[in-house]
């Protein structure tokens, strides 16, 4: 599937999903936070941990659990879990076209200021609704606008 471009910021509701958990949510996924590109906090200003490779794949095809539910390349919300604490997060599922991947990454944006580092620890988190489908963008701004409008929808959107 071909993204959408975004060549200007566009307006968009502060909130997303229904205020009951819906089937096939909730989701749940874990793994060991491994390194990227390194782009997230440094160009982006936006950390993300991200999940490894086959974590990624095996929830992108899990459909031997539910069929016809094929979970879509998008940005979703929910909590995440490292070493005992629970914060709010967005979930980055998809091929982060602005950056022309190769690979599809799964990236996880806690809400929550960490003093230091959490490579290699266990991450889990529950997704538990989407947000909006994976854009194009022709600018950096543009896709930091809309990850800071993402983060903004998922702290309306929980509880
Ligand atoms: P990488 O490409 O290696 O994922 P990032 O620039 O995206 O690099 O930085 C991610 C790392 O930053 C995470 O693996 C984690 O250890 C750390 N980190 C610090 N604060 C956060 C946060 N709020 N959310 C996610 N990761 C964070
Ligand atoms: N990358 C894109 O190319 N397009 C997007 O629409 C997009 N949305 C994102 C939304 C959120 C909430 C997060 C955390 C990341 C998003 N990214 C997107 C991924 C971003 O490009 C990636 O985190 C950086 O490349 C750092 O790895
Ligand atoms: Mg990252």
């Amino acid at each position: 599937m071909v993204p959408t471009t975004e060549s200007r910021s566009t307006e968009r509701e502060d909130i997303a999903g229904p205020e009951i958990v819906t089937s096939p949510y909730p989701i749940f996924i874990e793994g060991e936070v491994v390194k990227g590109f390194g782009r997230g906090g440094k160009q982006l200003g936006i950390p993300t941990a991200n999940l490894p490779e086959t974590v990624v794949e095996n929830t992108l095809s899990d459909i031997s659990i539910r069929p016809s539910q094929h979970i879509p390349i998008g940005i979703y919300y929910g909590w995440a879990k490292v070493e005992k604490e629970v914060y709010p997060m967005v979930l980055s599922l998809g091929w982060n076209p602005y950056f022309h991947n190769e690979k599809r990454s799964g990236e996880v944006h806690i809400i929550h200021d960490f003093k230091d580092n959490f490579y290699g620890k266990k991450l889990k988190v529950v997704v538990l609704a989407y947000i909006r489908p994976e854009k194009d963008y022709t600018s950096i701004e543009l896709l930091i606008n809309d990850i800071k409008t993402d983060i903004t929808v998922a702290q309306n959107s929980l509880l």
